[in-house]
């Protein structure tokens, strides 16, 4: 059976205005949990991942969780640590302790960030490549995604990562047009991460279906996912005002586009 009430982690976030905006029209019923409050939703769990009595409570009686709470930029080790390496163990701890069946983890790009962009005719980057952190931001993501492995092993909680490109209303960069995520694509591969059986730890690429796609989707398809928008519309005026990508500019080479220059460029 689909599950029914989901623990969205971070819905004061980007990606969780996004999301809670889409997912109850596929049915689930939503519990909010943030460090901050959620605006317009009074019932929101305002909590730490470092408190991990109020993540075990938050956890407590959901179907599964989609956890997105985290920092979402290159911080501080310290701060990774606190809130995306302790933070995730906290909720993944909480999950085994109280039985929950499956999260799906937003994991990144910058988990694999070094991995060199794809020649235009060349083939697409698979989903078992191997792990290329590009900031103690993307290190983290590996750690999600290892740790999603150990609990399925170990303790049978499946796992969907979804390595996300780049999930905003509209792509803003011309690197963006390879691994954009339309928010209604997002919507649709979170669902088919929910629904879909037997995923055990199961990896993916999360974009729409870009004409200038860098990596591989078929991970996700095989989970149902069947994505429906494309960035190329927005290419023209986005080529137009920022040029193509340069091969000789290290942050335009690699997947992980700014995020690999030493310190970051922001923005990206
Ligand atoms: P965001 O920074 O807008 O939202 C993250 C939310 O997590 C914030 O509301 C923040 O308050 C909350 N949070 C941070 N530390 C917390 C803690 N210790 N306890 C409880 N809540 C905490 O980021 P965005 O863009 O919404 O991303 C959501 C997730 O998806 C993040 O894990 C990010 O790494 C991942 N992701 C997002 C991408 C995107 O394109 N938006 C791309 C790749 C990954
Ligand atoms: C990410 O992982 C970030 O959370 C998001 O803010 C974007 O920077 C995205 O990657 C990206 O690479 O565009």
């Amino acid at each position: 059976p689909a599950p029914r009430t989901v623990l969205l982690t971070g819905a004061a976030g980007g990606l969780g205005t996004l999301m809670r905006g889409l997912l109850p029209d596929y049915g689930y019923r939503l519990r909010l949990l943030d460090l901050h409050p959620v605006e317009g939703e009074p019932d929101a769990i305002v909590a730490d991942l470092a408190d991990q009595e109020a993540v075990r409570e938050a956890v407590r009686g959901v179907d599964a969780i989609i956890h997105l709470a985290g920092i979402s930029l290159e911080a501080s080790f310290e701060k990774i640590l606190a809130a995306n390496i302790e933070g995730t163990y906290h909720l993944y701890e909480a999950a085994r302790e109280e039985g929950v069946g499956r999260i799906v983890f937003a994991s990144s790009n910058h988990a694999v960030g070094y991995t060199p962009r794809p020649a235009a005719d060349g083939p697409l980057i698979p989903v078992d490549t191997p792990h290329r952190p590009d900031t103690f931001y993307g290190l983290s993501k590996c750690f999600g995604e290892d740790l999603a492995q150990l609990y399925w092993d170990k303790h049978g909680l499946e796992t969907v990562s979804v390595r996300i490109g780049s999930c905003f209303p509209e792509p803003t960069s011309v690197r963006m047009l390879s691994i954009w995520m339309s928010p209604a694509d997002g919507a649709r591969l979170l669902h088919a991460a929910l629904t879909a059986e037997h995923v055990g730890h199961t990896v993916v690429h999360g974009s729409s279906a870009n004409t200038r796609l860098w990596w591989d989707l078929a991970s996700a398809r095989a989970l149902g996912y069947d994505p429906q928008d494309d960035s190329e519309p927005f290419a023209a005026k986005l080529v137009a005002e920022q040029g193509e990508l340069d091969p000789d500019n290290e942050a335009h080479a690699r997947i992980g586009g700014h995020f690999v220059t030493d310190p970051p460029i922001w923005p990206y």
